[in-house]
């Protein structure tokens, strides 16, 4: 079959205009009947909720499909320089609100579907949430895309279309049970399958040196397996810009449907196999953040997405006749974390082994298009393969690897003469306890430019984690502080504020977010806090309504909502706001406090924990244990509540945050990367309760100490703790109110007089507390006092809450992007 273009690119009709429906009420219902009736292939008297809202969809898409032609034409047309953003995941959220946000149609639609006979919001729950992504990392990438996209960058976003995202979160009994969450089965209008642009991609085999024309010596690969990459293009709008950028998602096929000969001879699984085991390549998101299992599937997955895209980018997107000694000129490859690394030896590869260059010239090629982001402080969170399974599966890159080590490691030797620890330590291949490649080496190694997400991490970056390579090259370092979308998570999800804020100082922030500081002298005014304490007020009501039907929860509407949302992990301490909440719980049923005198609280977590990680299932099931206990005690009814929603998602964020009042942001100093729902809190107006870790320090620089309520060791402190040799039985022993809290914890109390189901989680607190819960556990209930002080006065809090919103401007990914455009992408 032909798969090339087979139009004349001079007939009158080969470039548009793209027809595209009228932009009003009328022009959508036509639309939207017409892919109803044309593209469901029912009538709408027969249709169902999914027939409507897949139609709703192709309806939205329309007005978006002109401007997508478009800036594809003006980006092959100007051939600028492109950013490839190279990311096993992308946690998506719902396309339906935020495609109507951005082409300014979200009343013109509500308006045609009510004409219709339909309710829009029944739709907008039809639509399940592209899950492709475990947490911050994955939604950070699609912050990016979106702030690209709004300021007119060049930017594919490459990854892997997953079948099955991060697992669907049910509690049976307390203790998490997942689900698969198939996300596809319903249809998915947003994506488009470009089976024209397939990919071969290879594994496995070995490697043979031949001698070229010229004698030089050259390896060539002799793979012995090959899968199919199928690419999915979805929309990527800029917020009514006409802009519309691409994600290009790869799913695995196999290469043969199947054997034809197995199939005649009657062994139909055996026939079907090599199909199955092609297209497991794309079958799953790992739902492991943070501590990688070294599986071969993983790495199967790696190399088919990086093989994918620079295959796409290099001979299917530049011109055919494209010098690629140019390429730094025209592509930029940001690697999001060490996922894609295994991208550097595949350039390597293709320049040396498919388009004839030398060695030093591919290297230097390489070197100059790559760029490194690393989100982690977490030494078990630092990907390495072993050689050996690498070796498997990718031989030529293994050789690849060892001889960017070679030539890496003389460089050291001569940077450092006769210092032979140095040259073991920088060394790309570590030798224990097994012989592995260290991807983060790697692409410091090959990148121009290797940053941390918040200052913090990118000073402990460069101190601790790659001390010796910032040491050779200082001026590959730098930090980009992450930000966030205000399109989904200020103007989408909190409508009512967006509203607040654009009647008062107009319109224009949601793209030049700074403009937030004009809230500033409103914060003096009390009418104007009322009305920001109304927003909040209707947001709450708002969310206790989805928790009702959602969740079956009833929750009290005055209380101040306390949120912690976050994947489930040690270092995050969720044990430490369980701690609180049982403290706060154990005044009460002791006598110590009288009821009455407890600011009355409805704490709401949220949390998926990775399904092998055994201690933070343990956690779950005691925040469900206490929850039940507490609601259930008429001793503490309307003070304390606590809720724990299943399947915390980015849908269930946007409804969460604009309602909280407090943001839990406490892990351990030195731990937490960034954090990006911080900043999510505190544009929506919630203040923020939290340590000296990750974003939160420079959000504390901006909003001001009096507008954040800091608790906990600093880095250094914890440092020195650790040094001194921490114990956290002897903290249990001096302190009467934490022995109180633990001792309750212990006692079966919440788990119906079994002390047998508490004590992986109590015993862990007391003899290992490996994220000092304990040590920061009094300043920790200090700082809740500071709080529940602040919240008794609602002037007062509400003047804090805006301040909060006024100087978060600087958290918006618009930001972040100039930053990466001008530290990263320009600056070379
Ligand atoms: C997060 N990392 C950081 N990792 O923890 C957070 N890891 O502080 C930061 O704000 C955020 O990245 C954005 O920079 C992650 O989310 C993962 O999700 C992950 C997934 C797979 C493997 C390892």
């Amino acid at each position: 079959r032909r798969i090339g273009p087979s139009f004349k690119a001079n007939h009158p009709l080969a470039s548009g205009p793209v027809v595209q429906p009228a932009p009003t009420v009328d022009g959508f219902v036509e639309a939207f009947l017409a892919e109803l009736n044309y593209g469901q292939g029912v009538l709408l008297s027969q249709s169902t909720v999914n027939d409507q809202y897949l139609a709703l969809a192709r309806t939205v898409r329309r007005y978006l499909m002109a401007d997508w032609l478009e800036t594809g034409a003006r980006r092959r047309q100007a051939q600028q320089k492109t950013v490839a953003y190279l990311s096993a995941e992308y946690l998506l959220g719902r396309q339906l609100g935020n495609n109507l946000l951005a082409t300014n149609l979200q009343d013109v639609a509500e308006e045609a579907m009510r004409r219709s006979g339909i309710d829009i919001a029944a739709l907008r729950s039809q639509e399940v949430e592209p899950g492709l992504g475990n947490g911050g990392l994955g939604r950070l990438a699609a912050c990016f895309v979106d702030s690209l996209a709004t300021m007119d960058v060049p930017c594919i976003g490459y990854g892997i279309r997953y079948e099955y995202g991060i697992f669907r979160q049910t509690f049976v009994e307390d203790r998490q049970v997942e689900l698969p969450d198939s996300w596809l089965s319903l249809g998915s209008p947003w994506e488009f399958p470009h089976p024209e642009r397939q990919v071969i991609v290879s594994f496995g085999g070995h490697t043979e040196t031949t001698t070229d024309d010229a004698g030089v010596e050259r390896s060539r690969w002799i793979p012995d397996w090959n899968v199919l990459g199928m690419p999915y293009h979805y929309m990527v709008p800029g917020f009514r810009n006409g802009v519309v950028n691409t994600l290009r998602l790869w799913s695995a096929r196999a290469t043969h449907a199947f054997d034809l000969q197995i199939f005649n001879s009657g062994d139909y699984a055996q026939a079907v196999r090599s199909q199955t085991f092609a297209e497991n390549i794309s079958k799953v998101l790992y739902p492991e953040d943070s501590t990688p299992q070294g599986k071969e599937l993983r790495l199967q997955q790696q190399y088919f997405f990086v093989a994918c895209s620079l295959h796409d980018f290099i001979d299917n997107t530049l011109p055919a006749d494209y010098d690629l000694r140019r390429l730094p000129e025209r592509l930029v490859v940001q690697l999001n974390d060490t996922h894609p690394v295994i991208a550097i030896p595949e350039l390597m590869r293709i320049l040396v082994d498919r388009k004839g260059f030398d060695w030093d010239e591919a290297w230097d090629i390489t070197k100059r298009c790559f760029a490194y982001t690393c989100h982690t402080l977490l030494p078990e969170a630092l990907e390495v393969w072993s050689v050996d399974l690498l070796g498997r599966l990718l031989p030529r890159h293994l050789e690849i690897i060892y001889r960017i080590n070679e030539e890496f490691l003389d460089e050291v030797r001569e940077a450092f003469p006769g210092d032979e620890m140095r040259v073991r330590r920088m060394s790309v291949i570590a030798e224990h306890p097994e012989r592995s490649v260290r991807m983060a080496y790697l692409a410091t190694v090959a990148g121009a430019k290797v940053n941390g997400v918040a200052e913090l991490h990118s000073q402990l970056l460069r101190d601790k984690v790659l001390p010796d390579f910032s040491q050779l090259w200082p001026e590959k370092f730098t930090n980009v502080t992450n930000g966030v979308t205000p399109r989904r998570f200020v103007l989408l999800a909190n409508r009512r504020l967006s509203d607040l804020v654009t009647d008062t100082i107009g319109e224009g922030w949601v793209t030049d977010l700074d403009r937030l500081r004009e809230l500033e002298p409103h914060a003096e005014d009390p009418e104007f806090r009322a009305a920001f304490r109304q927003v909040k007020a209707d947001n709450k009501e708002r969310l206790y309504k989805l928790l009702r039907v959602r969740d079956g929860l009833d929750l009290p509407r005055e209380a101040m909502l306390d949120v912690m949302v976050k994947r489930l992990h040690e270092y995050k301490r969720q044990t430490l706001k369980l701690l609180h909440i049982v403290s706060l719980y154990e005044g009460v049923v002791s006598g110590r406090v009288a009821p009455e005198d407890l600011t009355p609280r409805t704490v709401v977590f949220g949390a998926k924990a990775a399904p092998g990680y055994h201690m933070a299932k343990e956690i779950i099931f005691l925040i469900n244990a206490v929850a039940d206990t507490v609601n259930a005690d008429p001793r503490v009814a309307g003070r304390l509540s606590v809720a724990f929603p299943a399947n915390y998602n980015v849908t269930l964020a946007e409804k969460l945050i604009p309602a909280a009042d407090l943001s839990e942001q406490i892990s351990l100093a030195g731990k937490e990367a960034s954090g990006t729902g911080n900043m999510k809190f505190a544009l929506n107006g919630a203040l923020t309760i939290g340590t000296d870790d990750g974003a939160n320090v420079e959000i504390r620089r901006l909003v001001g100490d009096d507008n954040f309520f800091l608790f906990g060791m600093t880095e250094p402190e914890v440092e020195t703790l650790r040094g001194e040799g921490y114990v956290p039985a002897d903290l249990y022993e001096q302190d009467p109110v934490l022995r109180a809290t633990i001792d309750l914890l212990a006692s079966g109390h919440f788990t119906g007089g079994d002390r047998q189901v508490v004590a992986p989680v109590v015993d862990n607190l007391l003899h290992q507390d490996a994220f000092m819960a304990l040590a920061d556990f009094p300043a920790y209930l200090e700082a809740q006092a500071r709080v529940d002080a602040a919240y008794a006065d609602p002037d007062t809090w509400s003047r804090m809450a805006i301040l909060n919103v006024a100087r978060s401007g600087f958290f918006s990914s618009d930001r972040s992007m100039r930053d990466y455009l001008e530290r990263i992408w320009t600056a070379r």
